[in-house]
């Protein structure tokens, strides 16, 4: 039986020093993950215990790389073939959060089932006769450095009270919320190529969302008219998701963020050149230089 045990910690500004207790992480098995999981839910996901069906579908994201904006078209594209999931408050749209909710309400979903995770691959759900798909969402990581400090700063649950530049010394140390950003996103990176996994950008949804929702649809045998794939591009814009409130942060909002703050933030790429200094920039360059090296990946910035 492994160990497991959860502490929701918090990053303490003192003295000129950031302590470096994560803001919110789960112990398990003698490792420590900044990731959102339960006490309930950590050790199926992180024992790797979670029963898949062969027709899942798994949203994979970093967090703030486009988690809302992709469950949500993915929500409206299933919409638009009848597949109407269970709405939960909990839920974007229809899809649920894997991380954090209990595998026993999974079970009771009907099948194909949607669902969101932060997941490093190694930890993923997974079956080896499976063919369950994944769609897995990379955004620049200026952009989600600079999201993710808001994000933070501006949750009540989480009240970052750290400096900009204290944040992004933690994320380029592997300690942003959701772990080691490139050791998340290589990991995927390398099964870019897999039949069942899609690997799709942010700034590719931001430059041609219409086009990314017929991707989207077409990894998923969905066939829709381009009337249809127009309006759940319409349903998905910043605007739109952001007047009408999607996912469970900004319809109760009042409680979860402080005040006047919004889940949807600017929804922009290229945000970070308002946070970043020269010195940020070059050190921040050189860092994802390192990591890309021969990888073949690479980031639309701006
Ligand atoms: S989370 O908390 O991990 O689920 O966050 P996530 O949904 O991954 O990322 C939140 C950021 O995505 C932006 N967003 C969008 N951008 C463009 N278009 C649409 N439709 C959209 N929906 C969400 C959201 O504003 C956050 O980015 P920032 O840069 O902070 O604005």
């Amino acid at each position: 039986m492994k160990k497991q045990s959860l502490i929701a910690g918090k990053i303490i500004h003192y003295q000129h020093k950031t302590q470096e207790v994560p803001f919110y992480h789960t112990e398990y098995d003698g490792d420590v993950f900044t990731l959102a999981l339960s006490e309930e839910t950590a050790p199926t996901y992180l024992g790797g215990t979670f029963k898949t069906r062969n027709d899942d579908l798994l949203i994979m994201t970093y967090p703030k790389s486009g988690t809302h904006w992709v469950s949500y078209i993915t929500d409206q594209i299933r919409k638009k073939v009848s597949l109407q999931n269970t709405e939960n408050d909990f839920y974007i749209g229809g899809i649920p959060f894997l991380d954090r909710t209990a595998p026993e309400e999974l079970a009771l979903l009907p099948s194909p089932r949607a669902m969101y995770s932060h997941l490093p691959y190694r930890f993923a759900p997974n079956h080896p006769s499976a063919t369950l798909k994944y769609i897995v969402v990379a955004r620049n990581p200026k952009d989600v450095a600079v999201s993710q400090f808001n994000f933070l700063s501006n949750m009540k649950m989480f009240d970052f009270n750290g400096s900009w530049d204290d944040f992004l010394t933690l994320f380029m140390k592997g300690k942003g919320f959701g772990g080691s950003y490139f050791d998340w996103v290589l990991q995927w990176w390398e099964h870019k190529d897999d039949d069942n996994v899609l690997f799709i950008t942010y700034e590719a949804l931001k430059k041609d969302l219409q086009k990314e929702v017929g991707t989207i649809s077409h990894f998923l045998k969905y066939s829709l008219s381009v009337t249809e794939q127009q309006e759940v591009a319409a349903a998905c814009t910043f605007e739109a998701m952001k007047k009408n409130q999607i996912g469970a942060i900004e319809k109760h909002k009042a409680q979860t963020m402080k005040k006047n703050k919004s889940f949807y933030r600017k929804g922009v790429v290229g945000d970070w050149k308002n946070y970043f200094s020269p010195e940020q920039t070059k050190a921040f360059d050189h860092w994802c230089k390192t990591n890309l090296k021969g990888t073949g990946l690479s980031f639309i910035f701006s």
